[in-house]
This record gives structure tokens, C-alpha cells and sequence, in this order.
């Protein structure tokens, strides 16, 4: 088994895959009636006791749906928060759920709704690929996974400068 195997089997223990996926993928998920799109993280500085994770949900139902709860093997938990800004203060709160009404998209992305990953096991690095499970109310849950990108990133995938190549 060569260095890099062992290495590779370290991340997968923790639920970060270090390999590089092949170019171009959707990178969506289907769950019954609801689309996941785009999950991704920013990559965090050494010691960081979270992580966010941003991605959209579609709902193409007739009924409203919530995300309820989230887990990932990367993290010791982790939560769903709502960012709001009071008197020029950026602050986040947990929330218990995101609802996604029938023909609705809601995007969990900087500044608004996002996944916190609390007491990541390794610092998220640019380029990993981190598992995740959602759980939905009606739908039940759906494995995705997280692609982290650069400190500074938006979430560029989704917004057509280029397309989402990594
Ligand atoms: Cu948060």
C-alpha cells in the first residue's frame, strides 16, 4: 500500500476524501421531490472550530418539505444557523429547521442561511470533499457531499463565471 493509500484511508475515516473527483460533475442530488444543489464549504484556518457548509434545495413537490437536520462524519456536529445583520453586527443563530414551500428554491449561502460544521476533526483544506447527510421532514435523508473551496470563495459554482471545474 502505497503513502498516499494510507493517507487517502486517514481521510475517509473522517469522512474527507482527498481525492480528486472527476472534472465537471453536476454535483446534485435528487431526493424525491427535491433537488440538492451545489454543497460547499470554505476552507478554514488552522485550529477553526467551525466550518460552513452552503448549498441550495429545490423543491419541485406539492408540498412543503423541511430540512431538519444535518450530520456529517467530519465534524462533532452540526447545526443549522441563520446569519442576520443588527446595527452593522453580523451575528448567527441556530435555527431548528429550513422550510422549502412547494415550487420554491432556498439557498443556504454567506450571509443568510448556512450549515455550521462544529469542532471540525481536520482543518477543511481547498479541494477536499467532505460527506454529509441531510434529513428532511417528509423526504428523509440524502448523502451529499461538500466540495471546500477557498477561503475567500462565494460559492462561484453556481454562478456561471466559468463553471465549477474541481
Ligand atoms: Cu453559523
Amino acid at each position: 500500500m502505497s503513502h498516499s493509500h494510507v493517507l487517502r484511508a486517514g481521510f475517509a475515516a473522517l469522512g474527507l476524501l482527498a481525492l480528486a473527483s472527476s472534472a465537471a460533475s453536476a454535483h446534485d442530488y435528487k431526493l424525491g421531490d427535491l433537488s440538492i444543489g451545489h454543497p460547499w464549504s470554505r476552507a478554514t484556518p488552522a485550529g477553526a472550530r467551525v466550518a460552513a457548509g452552503y448549498l441550495s434545495i429545490t423543491n419541485s413537490g406539492a408540498a412543503p418539505d423541511r430540512l431538519v437536520a444535518v450530520e456529517s462524519p467530519a465534524a462533532a456536529r452540526v447545526e443549522i444557523h441563520e446569519s442576520s445583520e443588527k446595527d452593522g453586527v453580523a451575528t448567527m443563530r441556530p435555527v431548528e429547521a429550513i422550510a422549502v414551500a412547494p415550487g420554491e428554491t432556498v439557498k443556504l449561502a454567506p450571509g443568510g442561511y448556512h450549515l455550521m460544521f462544529m469542532q471540525p476533526k481536520v482543518p477543511f483544506k481547498q479541494g477536499h470533499r467532505v460527506e454529509g447527510t441531510l434529513r428532511f421532514e417528509k423526504a428523509g435523508t440524502v448523502a451529499v457531499v461538500f466540495h471546500v473551496e477557498g477561503i475567500g470563495a462565494q460559492g462561484g459554482g453556481d454562478s456561471g463565471h466559468g463553471g465549477h471545474n474541481h
